[in-house]
């Protein structure tokens, strides 16, 4: 089993709906739920310039333990998505529900079709006060673990 993080955001439709459904669809597809963090409302970050004002997102990061591979979950997050009517039109536009894996055991992964740790996730508040919240203690941890290698 791995264990792994996956960041959740909604800004389209009914927010905390689509956060509790992509929720229940991890399970549905077997992921194990091990922690929760609290749902938070959040400033768009990064939206595309020329588009209308965004909505404010809803956030949340939960720890999972799955027997998917990385791409095999990559590939669930993505049915998930599907599932809840996301369209992708521009890069960063709103979105019914954007799953993204976050962290992955404590492997390094860069293909073109996914990077872990998430390329973007040290610098997002959105991603890191929910994942401080339910795994306090880890940033320090990966840090150090980085330390060690350089
Ligand atoms: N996701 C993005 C870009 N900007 N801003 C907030 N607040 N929350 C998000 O989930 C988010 C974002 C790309 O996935
Ligand atoms: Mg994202
Ligand atoms: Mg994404």
């Amino acid at each position: 089993m791995a264990t792994a993080y996956l960041g959740l955001g909604s800004n389209l439709g009914d927010r905390a709906g689509n956060i509790a459904k992509a929720a229940a669809l991890l399970r549905e597809r077997g992921v194990i739920l091990l922690k929760v963090s609290t749902v938070i409302e959040t400033d768009p970050v990064d939206g595309p310039p020329a588009a209308e004002p965004q909505s404010k997102f809803l956030n949340a990061v939960v720890k999972v333990e799955t027997r998917l591979s990385p791409v095999e979950l990559l590939d669930c997050c993505q049915a998930i998505e599907q599932e809840l009517g996301r369209v992708r039109t521009v890069v960063n536009g709103p979105r019914t529900i954007d799953l993204d894996i976050l962290l992955y055991d404590r492997l390094a992964i860069d293909t073109p079709q996914l990077k872990v740790p998430h390329p973007r996730m040290f610098e997002r508040a959105f991603v890191l006060d929910p994942l401080k919240e339910i795994e306090p203690g880890l940033l320090e941890e990966l840090s150090d673990a980085c330390r060690q290698i350089h």
